[in-house]
């Protein structure tokens, strides 16, 4: 479990001031007051949203303000309202204002939304002030303020892809070449200890999350090297990565005992889509590359941590599988 995190500043919008004006008609000399009530500011609404999967979007957006009421009119007519702003969150966000730390809201029904921060009512315009004694008020009010606070975003997360591999074979770099995770990459075996998880964006806003888990070995579900207890952390990912080191000299047999590991682990985990992806690409020549390539039956997409070669086309069939799950 890996928690997402963001803070944001929410501010609603003022109301509209009141209006002071007064009736003019022909023959009237003296009309009343008739200005009208400032339009109501703008709400801050929040709505959950399963197609969102991250808090990513709220990198750059740091604020969000909902529009002023309109001041009020003459003849009576009040201010057009400022428009409420809806905020599209992931399901499952819980919003806490960060003055005393209480639970504003917590997001756990597609759709459910709610009233985060309130615009403020608009002011009475003059007509709103005459009385027996003041036929010609000539006061009218300020619009009440919105409401405007800081807030935290929390999303817990699970992983959406789950990285298997060999130690050393890349994952971490993997990784931290795709996300806004940093995880330790060094030049030998068991360099992950403990999973990482990091966002990887897609277009559209679109993200998912991936888990780089550490190494196996062959005999892990038996309890070898650092064991696969920590194969729960991918248990529900929906795509896995197999990836392999080109210069691995064993390709068919490496995918062969990750896989026995995944299974002896859990039996679903060797039905679970996967990629199928060769690394280190940068190392190679390509004509030696080809005929590795050529000598496989399965379908293999090609990586290098270093150049990022074959970046797009790997985040593209990893869009496509979560897209096609769902
Ligand atoms: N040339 C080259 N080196 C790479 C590439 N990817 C990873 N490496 C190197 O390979 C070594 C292992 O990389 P890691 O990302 O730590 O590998 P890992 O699979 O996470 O390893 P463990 O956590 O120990 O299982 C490091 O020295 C990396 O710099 C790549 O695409 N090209
Ligand atoms: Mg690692």
């Amino acid at each position: 479990m890996f928690i997402d995190y963001t803070e944001i500043e929410v501010i609603a919008g003022n109301g509209g001031p009141g209006c002071i004006s007064f009736r003019r008609e022909k023959f009237i000399n003296k009309g009343g007051p008739d200005g009208g009530d400032g339009g109501r500011g703008g709400n801050v609404i929040f709505v959950a949203n399963s197609n969102i999967s991250s808090l990513l979007d709220f990198r750059y957006k740091k604020k969000i303000k909902a529009e002023n009421g309109r001041p009020g009119n003459g003849a009576l007519k009040t201010g057009r309202s400022g428009k409420h702003v809806i905020v599209q969150v992931p399901q499952g966000t819980i919003i806490k204002n960060l003055e005393d730390g209480s639970i504003i809201a917590d997001l756990n029904d597609e759709n459910s939304d709610f009233l985060i921060a309130k615009g403020g009512r608009g002011g009475h315009g003059n007509d709103h002030f005459k009385s027996s004694t003041n036929q010609t008020p000539r006061n009218a009010e300020d619009g009440r303020p919105g409401k405007s606070f800081r807030v935290s975003l929390e999303l817990k997360l699970l992983a959406d892809v789950g990285l298997v591999g060999l130690p050393n074979a890349g994952k971490s770099t993997m990784l931290s070449v795709l996300s806004d995770a940093r995880p330790k990459v060094a030049d030998y075996p068991f360099t992950t200890l403990i999973p990482n998880l990091g966002i990887v964006g897609l277009r559209d806003f679109k993200s998912f999350v991936m888990a780089d888990i550490p190494g196996i070995i062959e005999g892990a579900s038996a309890g070898k090297g650092l064991g696969i207890q920590f194969l729960k952390h991918i248990q529900r990912t929906r795509v896995i990565i197999y990836l392999i080191d080109i210069f691995d000299g064993k390709i068919d047999e490496t995918i062969e005992l990750l896989k026995t590991e995944l299974s002896n682990f859990d039996s679903n985990l060797a039905k679970r889509p996967y990629l199928l992806v060769l690394n280190k690409i940068d190392l190679i020549e390509e004509s030696d590359l080809k005929k590795i390539l050529k000598k496989r039956k399965d379908d293999y997409i090609t990586f290098s941590g270093v150049t990022k070669a074959g970046k797009d086309e790997l985040l593209k069939r990893i869009e496509y599988e979560l897209d096609r799950q769902k």
